[in-house]
């Protein structure tokens, strides 16, 4: 059994919670400034979710949800536009600090880098939101602590494909048995098991009825020393917050 050499974490949901209040405002922004009527509720949002990338996301819009919205071959260029505003929109929105990250993320990283544990990460979203969301909610110059970032449009088929785990293994140069993932959502533990990562979930409010059966460990939170994590399933070998030691006992398992 090989030790444990990298993390590598999920971004929208994982280390914040950004679909909700950050994602979806901007999206609601992009479509007003462009002159549409649409408008995505917090409920249709997470119906939405169930297709990852924003413009991927737009397109079963249109196809499921506003299907009297006429559309042709100028309809993928339209997206693109409104993908790029959308962008604009959230990046700026980030910029305020308007998005925490989630509890234990930054002390879980910061413990990471204390002892040398590689960090990466392996995300559906434009990489300018990434580095909004670090900097912003991190730290300045956090982004550079990241040995690899595997984002948005990098590889073609977005999750659940595995193919932005497999991408960024190659990137680390390790296997999968080399590392941990840290997900928030069905599409993202997709992703990650079918790269055959061993995975930790923390849900949060749009995916907490998610089938996460595959999961080593599935937690509220990630915790803290002085605020628990509550255990949905897996074994926490008797910790009550994702430090290196447990996820260390978790590899091995
Ligand atoms: C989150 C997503 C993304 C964002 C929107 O993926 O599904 O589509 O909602 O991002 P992950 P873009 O949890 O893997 O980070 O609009 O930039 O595509
Ligand atoms: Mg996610």
């Amino acid at each position: 059994m090989s030790s444990l050499q990298a993390l590598i974490f999920d971004v929208d949901g994982t280390l914040a919670d950004t679909e909700r209040d950050g994602h979806r405002i901007a999206f609601n922004q992009a479509f007003k400034q462009a002159g549409l009527d649409w408008n995505w509720s917090i409920e249709m949002y997470g119906q939405l979710l169930s297709v990852t990338g924003g413009k991927e996301r737009m397109a079963y819009y249109l196809d499921k949800f506003n299907t009297d919205f006429p559309t042709d071959s100028s309809t993928p260029q339209m997206i693109k536009e409104l993908h790029a505003s959308k962008t604009e929109h959230y990046t700026e929105l980030l910029s305020t600090g308007a998005i925490p990250l989630r509890p234990g993320v930054k002390r879980l990283i910061s413990e990471a880098r204390d002892n040398d544990m590689r960090i990466a990460i392996s995300t559906t979203t434009t990489p300018a939101n990434v580095t909004a969301l670090l900097e912003h909610a991190l730290e300045k110059g956090s982004t550079d602590w990241f040995e690899v970032i595997a984002a948005g449009d990098i590889v073609p088929a977005k999750k659940p494909a595995a193919d932005i785990y497999n991408w960024a293994l190659k990137q680390l140069n390790l296997e999968a048995s080399d590392c941990l993932a840290f997900e928030d959502s069905l599409n993202g533990i997709k992703s990650s098991l079918g790269a055959q990562l061993k995975t930790i979930i923390t849900i949060n409010d749009y995916t907490k009825d998610d089938d996460f059966s595959g999961a080593s460990l599935v937690l509220d939170q990630m915790g803290e020393p002085d605020s628990p994590f509550t255990t949905l399933s897996g074994d926490n070998h008797g910790d009550s917050y994702l430090n290196l030691d447990l996820l260390h006992k978790i590899h091995a398992a």
